[in-house]
């Protein structure tokens, strides 16, 4: 074979990879990864433009190249919808991942050296807020808040004592393993007494918030909220801050972001988040309540399925997530491979029990409901989904057919304007300018 042909081979086995793909986790998997979603079918449609080859640096009507006048459009534009989904004063839309919108924060409000208090490993926090993370590329001076028995919850009347007695110059929130609302307006008041930023990491939770389905970090007191655009808010992968500092205090934020940490900000997936911003102001809400009930849901039904499910006594969860305890199964490393040979896709996760090092096969699994019910699933829906785990890990049984057969009938995207246009395949030609 010519050296050519043998390359377009490989060409084509890219395809075919990214078609087998598309398959299995879009349309015939349960997917329960926390920090996953699903665009509607007119996001996704927009992710292939030709503003995948632009560069559009500063903001909309003061770049640094010519020809950004449409993406300037779509940027201001997207700029004020997420301004009115979390209702605040200030939006950086340009961050390209939670963790990116999280180093904006760590160099523009910590800095080096800072006295941080955020988040244990097990106790949900995130990897970017620890010293191995984003965050100890600044600074590995990092306190843990203290917790309550149950070890997802912050102990309120400790923490104030620690800001008090260390006085840290930023108080970080947020994880991601979040079953229940950080103290934010008990702590906030104290933060903010002795010169602290409050900031809060809502990766996860950022769709619960904007949908008035949880709490909200800004204003509860909170600085500056960070956040993945494509976990609980259902867009494409990016990250944003949010913020109701006035224009002085934002502009070391602004500068921070670009030119600080960004250069191109990849635009090919801005039309995406402007089109789910717009589904999010339009069915935010009723989506985000549905992700919570479901939550509940899932977690007693796997309680009454005889799961050690975590925080049991507390409702199981206010977000989309539910954490079990597998030990019993042999840990999270086996559980989530049995699952997924099963099509039922979630991961192994550090439960408040185990110590820090514990991640190759921690004790837990985390299961998110947000994309299940972007697909239209309800409470009875979680039952089934029990069901399913409780054959797999309690019986050894093989349903993968059955789920298969099971998510056969979600396949839509709801809340979403999907239904209000043709499919790709019969849009008209396009307009020539
Ligand atoms: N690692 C992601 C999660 O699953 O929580 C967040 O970055």
């Amino acid at each position: 074979m010519e050296p050519a042909a043998l390359r377009e081979e490989g060409v084509r086995e890219v395809e075919e990879i990214v078609r087998r793909q598309d398959a299995w986790r879009l349309t015939r998997t349960i997917n329960l990864i926390a920090s996953e979603n699903a665009l509607s079918r007119r996001a996704r449609a927009l992710l292939g433009s030709d503003f995948n080859h632009r560069y559009a640096e500063g903001h909309p009507g003061a770049r640094y190249y010519q020809g950004t006048e449409h993406i300037d459009a779509i940027e201001a534009k997207c700029r004020e919808a997420i301004k009115e989904i979390f209702e605040c004063r200030q939006a950086e839309i340009r961050t390209i991942s939670g963790t990116n919108a999280n180093d904006v924060v760590w160099c523009a409000l910590a800095g080096h050296g800072a006295k941080v208090v955020a988040n244990a490993l097990p106790a949900g926090g995130h990897i970017s807020h620890q010293p191995l993370g984003g965050l100890g590329k600044f600074t590995t001076d990092i306190l843990h808040w203290p917790r309550l028995e149950d070890g997802f919850r912050v102990d309120v009347a400790k923490a104030k004592d620690l800001i008090v007695r260390e006085r840290p110059k930023v108080v970080l929130f947020g994880r991601s393993l979040i079953l229940f609302r950080e103290p934010v307006a008990e702590l906030a008041p104290v933060a903010r007494e002795i010169g602290a930023s409050v900031i809060y990491d809502g990766a996860h939770v950022l769709g619960l918030i904007g949908g008035k389905a949880f709490q909200d970090p800004l204003a509860e007191g909170a600085h500056v909220l960070m956040g993945s655009t494509h976990k609980t808010f259902p867009g494409p992968q990016r990250g944003v801050l949010l913020s109701n500092l006035d224009d002085e205090q934002w502009k070391k934020i602004d500068r921070v972001a670009f030119p600080g940490s960004l250069s191109n900000h990849h635009l090919m997936t801005l039309p995406p988040l402007l089109v789910t911003a717009y589904e999010f102001l339009a069915f935010g809400r009723d989506y985000a309540r549905q992700v919570v009930a479901n939550a509940k849901h899932l977690g007693r039904s796997l309680h009454q399925a005889g799961f050690a499910v975590a925080a049991a006594d507390l409702g199981y969860t206010e977000t989309h997530q539910v954490a079990v305890d597998v030990s019993a199964f042999g840990g999270g490393a086996p559980s989530s491979e049995r699952l997924k040979n099963n099509d039922i896709i979630c991961n192994r996760n550090q439960l408040p029990k185990d110590p820090p090092k514990k991640v190759g096969n921690p004790s837990g699994l985390r299961l998110g409901t947000q994309e299940m019910t972007r697909f239209g699933m309800k409470e009875r829906d979680m039952a089934d989904i029990a069901r399913f785990v409780r054959r797999v890990l309690k019986e050894a049984k093989y349903v993968g057919d059955d789920v298969v057969a099971f998510r056969r009938r979600y396949q839509s995207v709801h809340y979403s304007f999907d239904n209000e246009a043709a499919s790709p395949d019969e849009a008209p030609e396009p307009e020539t300018e």
